[in-house]
């Protein structure tokens, strides 16, 4: 049901439903589309439940997400699911990277656990990890396109930096010698207007994304 190149694309317009509950997030999103005129509307804005995410994969739950919305607003609807996954903990915490924060989101908290399991481990350093994207447009007639992006790097403890959100402070992108958490949020997630690649998870993803869809 879910491709990266659909047979026939459509292109979106106007406004589309930011699937999030994530303010984090939704910013990034929103200045993603600003360039290409496309307005984000907050799924909180909207008063749109949070569904379930029972999927497997990024873009299983990315499609949960954006198929939710758009059924409930009637409108399309833009989802990205997304996480922290370190080599030396199998992958973990992944599709579980909200969750380790816990209801209250204590992303301190969330980092401290990620630092004691690696010790715990006795993983050699450097303690690779990257970041994963999975974007989902869905359309309100049951059509879906999920495009995903990755940026590799190693972890850093103590957490540096306090811009951006969720695990920032802890993620030293290759070839940066600044964490997310110390980048302007333009350096993070800009798109190069020359067409190279784009630094971070997200903004990978979304340059596949707007190939097809903007
Ligand atoms: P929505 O489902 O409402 O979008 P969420 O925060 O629950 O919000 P996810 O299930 O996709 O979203 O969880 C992804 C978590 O991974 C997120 O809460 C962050 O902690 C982390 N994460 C994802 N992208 C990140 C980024 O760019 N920088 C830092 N942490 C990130």
């Amino acid at each position: 049901m879910t491709a990266e190149t659909p047979e026939r694309a459509r292109r979106l317009s106007g406004r589309v439903v930011a699937a999030t509950h994530n303010p984090g997030k939704l910013r990034e999103i929103r200045e993603l589309l600003a360039p290409h005129g496309v307005e984000a509307v907050g799924a909180a804005e909207l008063d749109l439940a949070e569904p379930e995410e029972t999927g497997r994969t990024f873009r299983d739950n990315a499609a949960i997400k954006a198929e939710a919305a758009a059924r409930a607003s009637g409108e399309p609807a833009l989802a990205d699911d997304s996480g922290l996954c370190v080599e030396a903990l199998g992958g973990a915490p992944g599709i579980y990277s909200a969750r380790w924060a816990g209801d209250s989101r204590d992303f301190a908290a969330a980092m401290a656990r990620i630092e004691r399991e690696l010790r715990a481990a006795g993983a050699p350093r450097p303690w690779r990890a990257h970041f994963v994207s999975a974007l989902a447009l869905a359309w309100p007639d049951g059509r879906i396109q999920t495009f995903e992006g990755r940026v590799d790097g190693d972890l850093v403890f103590p957490p540096r930096g306090t811009a951006g959100f969720g695990y920032d402070p802890i993620f030293l992108p290759d070839g940066h010698d600044r964490t997310f958490g110390e980048m302007r949020a333009e350096e993070k997630h800009g798109v190069p207007a020359d067409g190279s690649l784009a630094l971070s998870h997200r903004a990978r993803a979304f340059q596949k994304f707007a190939r097809e869809c903007l």
